[in-house]
């Protein structure tokens, strides 16, 4: 698997699958959640009312992730992915790791070969960078998966330095 790195705007990124950064209800919300809705279009919010109607009718939990097609984005899927809310009195990372993992999961099931994470729970959930980046690495880095291509696409300089701290901190993985 190839990890890189790249600043900008991840409803931009043609890759086989762009991970949204959602929250339980799966009816939008702001930070990448709201541009994806936004540059997507309608179709990836009626499915997601799909998805709350059928299987997730207490709304998709916290470590859980689920695929819809990608409306006008240039990618083929959404996968949505709940991060945990940061928490100074509780260590909620485990369920930070479940996002990754179980969106490449999702990627597998799908077939994607090429996917874009963008920072999970780094915006409003809270969680600060360094930390975020280094579950956000550390375990697409130790996932078996399919996937080929992860790319993370962070917002901001100060975002794109800190994940590449990390992972040159982190070494070469062969
Ligand atoms: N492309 C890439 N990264 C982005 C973009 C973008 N277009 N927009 C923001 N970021 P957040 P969370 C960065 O808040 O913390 C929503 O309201 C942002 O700077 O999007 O998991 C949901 O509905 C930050 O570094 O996600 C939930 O209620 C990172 O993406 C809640 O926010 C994540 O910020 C989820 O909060």
């Amino acid at each position: 698997m190839k990890v890189t790195l790249l600043q900008g705007d991840i409803t931009r990124q043609a890759t086989d699958a762009v991970v949204n950064a959602a929250n339980s209800s799966l009816m939008g919300g702001g930070g990448v959640d709201g541009a994806i809705h936004r540059r997507g279009g309608p179709g990836i919010l009626a499915e997601c009312r799909q998805l709350r109607a059928s299987r997730y009718d207490q709304g998709l939990p916290t470590g859980e992730a689920v695929a819809t097609t990608a409306g006008d984005l240039p990618a083929r899927w959404v996968i949505h992915t709940v991060g945990p809310i940061h928490s100074v009195r509780e260590d909620r990372s485990e369920l930070l790791v479940s996002c990754y993992r179980e969106s490449l999961r999702v990627a597998d099931e799908l077939g994607a070969r090429s996917v874009a994470f963008p920072a999970i729970s780094a915006g409003s959930f809270g969680w600060p960078m360094e930390d975020a980046a280094r579950i956000a690495l550390g375990t697409v880095r130790s996932v078996v998966t399919q996937v080929e291509d992860v790319r993370f696409v962070l917002f901001d300089t100060a975002a794109y330095q800190t994940f590449q701290q990390v992972l040159q901190g982190l070494g070469p993985t062969d």
